[in-house]
């Protein structure tokens, strides 16, 4: 309860008719006869002259009401701030992924595009096809740009058809140790597999049902990529890749139904892969066919021993099907949002997705 004194000698209490209670809320205190201070102390039974001074609480009040306020105040002009902040990178953040939308689309009409005019024999300028090997294009559009990639389905391995040899280099490539090199490719093998017997170095359903999240194998080809982060082995940083290098992903299909890989639309890393084909020799091909599609591999002068390496496993015919990566930007510190789409041509002026990202992370595009 709140202590209240009567000091003061405003208000006249009636002496000859003292009251008989205190008002609510009120307790005796330090009486003083005439209300002075210095004035003697009131005798029991005595009454003074007594008022409730509440001046003081008053101005407390307004102090605490007046520091309520400013703390609301700051409070939402802090608020109104983290909003207007969240509201900009939110807008920005919409732009970009409208930029990267934008980079489909435009990828897509660019093989439209290239359709008609891959085999031109005088290539005019402005009417040059897009090179379909990753090579990377951009594009500004008002404050922001887009950029895009597009890979033919034919120029990366085929993980339901691929050689064991071709994806043991690539992951050998990619600086995975080489027992676990053997473990993820025999788990592969093992996974798409009908049988349950697993290889040397594999993985079954007797393995992955022994795990804390148990489940089968799936004794059937992959119908996803992304499928690979169930096989035994294979973590999401090899398939997404880090920031110092492009994950697996970027190298892998399940569309090109090939065991052969196109050496006119193959990425290094695949390259590489192929038996035979040292760096040197992949540079070589990486810049003839920035200006014409290579037709056999004697006319860049790849022969012997090392073509007859190579021989099985590549071929330089393109497929319908292409991977467009695609990513906005709108000049935003750690900006950018991408996308990620496979996309099959089926006519002159038709094509369906065949699976489509959005978004993937940013490391993964260049
Ligand atoms: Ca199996």
């Amino acid at each position: 309860m709140k202590k209240m004194y009567y000091i003061a000698t405003k208000r006249t209490i009636n002496v000859s008719n003292p009251p008989t209670s205190l008002p609510d809320g009120w307790q005796a205190g330090p009486f003083r006869k005439g209300g002075l201070f210095n004035s003697p102390p009131l005798e029991k039974g005595e009454w003074g002259d007594l008022v409730a001074s509440q001046e003081g609480i008053a101005l407390l009040m307004v102090l605490w009401v007046l520091t309520l306020l400013m703390v609301i105040v700051l409070s939402f002009s802090f608020m109104t701030r983290t909003e207007t902040y969240s509201t900009l990178s939110f807008k920005e953040g919409l732009e970009e992924k409208f930029l990267a939308e934008a980079g489909i689309e435009r990828g897509i009409m660019e093989l439209f595009y290239r359709n008609v005019y891959k085999n031109q024999t005088l290539v005019m300028e402005g009417t040059e096809a897009w090179r379909t090997d990753g090579t990377i294009y951009s594009a500004q559009i008002g404050d922001g740009y887009y950029t895009i990639a597009i890979t033919d389905e034919s120029g990366k391995v085929d993980i339901n058809t691929v050689s064991d040899v071709v994806l043991k280099n690539l992951l050998i490539n990619w600086g995975i140790q080489e027992e676990d090199v053997d473990i993820i490719a025999d788990s592969i093998m093992d996974w798409k597999d009908p049988d349950d017997l697993h290889r040397l170095h594999g993985a079954e359903s007797d393995y992955y049902m022994s795990l804390p999240n148990p489940y089968k194998a799936k004794d059937a080809n992959f119908d996803s990529l992304e499928e690979l982060l169930l096989v035994k082995g294979l973590t999401s940083e090899i398939l997404y890749g880090n920031n110092e290098k492009r994950g697996i992903i970027n190298f892998l299909t399940i569309n090109s139904g090939t065991n052969r890989i196109n050496i006119n639309a193959a990425p290094k890393e695949v390259l590489i892969a192929i038996p035979g084909m040292t760096p040197e020799f992949a540079d070589m091909i990486i810049d003839y066919r920035k200006t014409k599609d290579i037709v056999n591999l004697q006319e860049i002068g790849i022969i012997g021993e090392n073509y007859n390496l190579m021989a099985p496993y590549i071929s330089t015919a393109g497929s319908n099907t292409f991977t467009i990566e695609a990513a906005g930007y709108t000049g935003r510190e750690k900006g950018g949002y991408a996308i990620r789409a496979t996309v099959t041509i089926t006519g002159n002026s038709s094509y369906k997705y065949v699976y489509y990202k959005s978004p993937i992370s940013i490391n993964q595009q260049q």
